[in-house]
C-alpha cells in the first residue's frame, strides 16, 4: 500500500498532525492542575482530555497500552476501542500524564504522549517492570546490550562517541533498586543525571545529547512507558533494548496471557513498536527539550513533538490556542 493510504500497513500521515492534538488538550488539562500536589486530580483531568479528544478522530482505534486492565481503569483501559470508527484499525499506546508525581509537584519534564501503529504493531506489555537500556543514533548497531554490564556499556558507548568515559552521562530513576547501577556508573566515572519520574523523557533525550546532556538511559522502570519510549525511538532513530521484569509466577502468568511466551526475553525498539509508527509528546511541566503548557489571559501555549517513523520526521511545534474555551478554562 502507498504512503498516505488509509489502511494496510502504513498510516495516513496526516493522523500524525491529529494525534499532536490529543495530546495537547491532554496536556493543558493536566498542566491547569500541576503543582498542586494531587497527581491523581491531574492525572484524571489529562485521561479525560486525551479520551474524548481521541474519539474525534478517524480512527478504529484500540488501546493496547493505557491506564490499566479493564476493573481497575474506568477509562483508556486496555482493550477499549476509541475513535469513529471510519477509519484505519489501529493500536495506540498513550500515557495521559506520564509523570504524575513530577507533575504534582512542577518538576521537569512531565508529558502527555502518545503512539499508534498499524493493528498488531505494538508489544502487548503487561504492567510490571521493564529493564531499559538506550542511546541515539548515529552510533553502530549493537554497541550497547542489556547482557554487557553497565562498565562495559559506558567504555563502548565512550569510544564510539571519541570522548572519556568521564564525559558520558546516564540517565537513571532516583529509586533504590538501582543502588548497585548508580554505584557501577560512577565507578566508572559517568555522570548520572537521576530523574524523580518520566522515562519515556529520559529514552527522548538520549536522541539530543547537545540538547539534553543526557548520552544513555538505563535502568528498571514501567513496560508500558518502554513500549512508548521505543516507538519514539522508531522515529528518531536510536538503540533500544527492554527485558521485562517478571520475577513472581502470576506476573508470568499474565505476560503469557497477553502473549509473551519467553519471559526473559530481549526486545529491541522494533519489536515493541514494529512497522509504521507515529508519536506525539506534548510538554506539561518545562523540561529539557519541551516547554511546558502556558497559560495567558487570552491563550494557552502548548510545545510539542510529533514524529513518524516511515519518513524518520521528527517536527516540533509551538501552538498558540487562542480562545481558551476549546479547553473548558
Ligand atoms: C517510571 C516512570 C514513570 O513509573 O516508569 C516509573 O517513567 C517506574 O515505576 O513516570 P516506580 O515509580 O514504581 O519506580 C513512573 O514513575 C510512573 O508512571
Ligand atoms: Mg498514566
Ligand atoms: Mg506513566
Amino acid at each position: 500500500m502507498t504512503d498516505g493510504s488509509s489502511g494496510g500497513e502504513t498510516l495516513d500521515r496526516v493522523l500524525t498532525l491529529e494525534i499532536a492534538r490529543v495530546t495537547e488538550m491532554a496536556a493543558v488539562a493536566a498542566a491547569n492542575l500541576r503543582g498542586r500536589g494531587d497527581e491523581k486530580a491531574a492525572d484524571q483531568a489529562a485521561v479525560d482530555a486525551m479520551r474524548s479528544e481521541l474519539n474525534t478522530l478517524a480512527i478504529d482505534g484500540r488501546i493496547v497500552i493505557g491506564e490499566g486492565e479493564r476493573d481497575e481503569a474506568p477509562m483508556l483501559f486496555i482493550g477499549e476501542e476509541v475513535g469513529t470508527k471510519n477509519g484505519p484499525e489501529v493500536d495506540i499506546a498513550l500515557d495521559p500524564l506520564e509523570g504524575t508525581t513530577v507533575c504534582a509537584k512542577n518538576l521537569p519534564n512531565s508529558l502527555a504522549v502518545i503512539a499508534m501503529a498499524v493493528r498488531g504493531s505494538l508489544l502487548n506489555a503487561p504492567d510490571v517492570y521493564m529493564e531499559k537500556i538506550a542511546i541515539g543514533p548515529g552510533y553502530e548497531d549493537g554497541i550497547v546490550d542489556l547482557s554487557r554490564s553497565p562498565e562495559e556499556n559506558l567504555r563502548a558507548l565512550a569510544k564510539a562517541k571519541g570522548v572519556a568515559v568521564s564525559e558520558i552521562t546516564a540517565c537513571i530513576l532516583d529509586r533504590p533498586r538501582h543502588a548497585a547501577l548508580i554505584e557501577a556508573v560512577r565507578g566508572v566515572g559517568a555522570a548520572i543525571r537521576l530523574i524523580g519520574d518520566g522515562d519515556v523523557a529520559g529514552v527522548i533525550h538520549t536522541t539530543d545529547p547537545e540538547e539534553t546532556g543526557i548520552d544513555i538511559y538505563m535502568g528498571i522502570g514501567g513496560a508500558p512507558e518502554g513500549v512508548l519510549a521505543a516507538a519514539a525511538l522508531r522515529c528518531t532513530g536510536g538503540q533500544m533494548q527492554g527485558r521485562l521484569q517478571l520475577n513472581t509466577n502470576e506476573k508470568r502468568a499474565r505476560a503469557e496471557k497477553m502473549g509473551i511466551a519467553d519471559p526473559y526475553r530481549v526486545y529491541s525498539a522494533e519489536e515493541m513498536a514494529a512497522g509504521d509508527v507515529i508519536f506525539a509528546a506534548t510538554g506539561v511541566t518545562d523540561g529539557n527539550l519541551l516547554h511546558g503548557v502556558r497559560f495567558y489571559r487570552d491563550r494557552i501555549t502548548t510545545h510539542s513533538l510529533v514524529m513518524r517513523s516511515r519518513s524518520r520526521t521528527v517536527r516540533e511545534g509551538r501552538a498558540q490556542h487562542y480562545g481558551r474555551a476549546k479547553f473548558g478554562l
